[in-house]
């Protein structure tokens, strides 16, 4: 434990590294198969230290940042407001690149969130207490990716079902719609709570089309069009019975807000890496907590350091439905982290015992693994 008043950090490493997916990730704009992924290390004066991960994707398929842009952004502009720039805390260090930088949420993210656990760290406490958790197991869905055959998706969903997640989203795009989810609906039963992700693959003019999930039940539509399309997703909920889901759209508390006063959308997927850490997070947590909006935990294909951040919102009170927070195996042959990520009756542990993100990084793995590094500071 530290008693000083001021965060003061002297370095800031970057590592990029690559890890082979178990099967490749298809969604309605790209697909994953190789994950190439930033990792942040805060070191501060004391010795303290603490790990982020940037969920920004190789290409721009999801959003706007990638691996790449997201590294310049840290090194270039974000690090040299962090190192030697002593800070309160994360929130306040929140503020400052909010108010220097716009865009670039998930680099941000990345060092935020590193901040965060080093402070959990200093101060002995789990990342979870530190933000407010109040659960020591966090309900676990799975996310599949688009399939080419409606066989392969249903094998895989049954299998999902058997394994015991609590929830099993499909992704889809026009043409790999509704025959693929009506054929898992029959294949899983009734009730399996199943969602459908389109990651902004439809326009209004697909509207019939869609409203022909409110036959499926679904527990949620997420994301059907661009993240811009604010007004116009609330044209569609309107005409749907299927509450839609937000994720893209989503990139602050303010985006938040226009969603309840639009009515653009009934649920949240939270990811922390795209609203720029965990302050917004948090702020978005009980902005939807007030309105009773359902929030659950979004995922990017993250390792087991990027999961146990994840995991640590999860805990939060409004986190009320399974999030995408799979077990280190869905993923990956082996994980960066120690112990890995294992679901238990469709959920995974806390650690609440353990100081901030709770889990150790394998830095002889994340070594064989890197393929560049910088160093900004000592
Ligand atoms: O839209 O939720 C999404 C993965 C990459 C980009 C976007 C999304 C996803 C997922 C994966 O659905 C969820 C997971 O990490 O298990
Ligand atoms: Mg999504």
């Amino acid at each position: 434990m530290f008693s000083s008043a001021m965060i003061a950090i002297a370095e800031l490493s970057l590592r990029e590294i690559a890890l082979q997916l178990r099967e490749p990730f298809h969604i309605s704009s790209g697909f994953t198969d190789v994950r190439r992924v930033v990792l942040v290390r805060l070191g501060d004066e004391d010795g303290a230290e603490g790990w982020g991960e940037c969920v920004a994707g190789e290409a721009p398929h999801y959003a706007s940042e990638t691996v790449d842009t997201a590294w310049l952004a840290i090194r270039d502009w974000i690090a040299p407001r962090v190192v030697h720039h002593p800070v309160p805390g994360p929130e306040e260090l929140h503020v400052r690149l909010d108010t220097a930088i716009r865009g670039h949420r998930m680099a941000r993210a990345a060092v935020e969130m590193a901040m965060w656990d080093l402070v959990a760290r200093r101060q002995g406490v789990a990342l979870s207490a530190l933000l407010g958790g109040v659960r020591d197991r966090v309900a676990t869905g799975i996310s599949l990716g688009l399939q080419p055959d409606v066989d392969t998706l249903v094998r895989q969903a049954v299998t999902a079902r058997d394994a015991g997640y609590r929830r099993i989203k499909l992704k889809i795009a026009p043409g790999r719609d509704l025959p693929f989810v009506s054929a898992v609906r029959e294949a899983v039963g009734a009730s399996v709570p199943l969602s459908v992700d389109a990651n902004a693959a439809y326009t209004p003019a697909d509207t019939e089309q869609l409203k022909a999930l409110d036959d499926l039940r679904v527990t949620m539509l997420e994301q059907p069009f661009d993240g811009d399309d604010l007004v116009r997703h609330a044209a569609l909920q309107r005409a749907l019975r299927t509450p839609i889901c937000l994720d893209e759209s989503i990139t602050s508390m303010a985006r938040l807000e226009d969603m309840v006063t639009l009515g653009a959308g009934r649920i949240v997927n939270l990811k922390p890496g795209r609203v720029g850490g965990f302050t917004e997070s948090r702020r978005i947590h009980d902005h939807a907590r007030r309105h009773g909006i359902p929030v659950w935990c979004g995922g990017m294909l993250e390792t087991g350091v990027g999961r146990a951040h994840n995991v640590a919102l999860a805990s939060l009170p409004q986190f009320e439905l399974p999030g995408d927070l799979s077990p280190s195996e869905r993923y990956w042959v082996r994980d960066i982290v120690t112990p890995p990520w294992t679901m238990t009756h469709g959920t995974l542990g806390v650690p609440t015992d353990r100081s901030g993100i709770g889990v150790d990084v394998d830095l002889d793995y994340v070594d064989d693994l890197t393929t560049r590094a910088d160093t900004i500071g000592d």
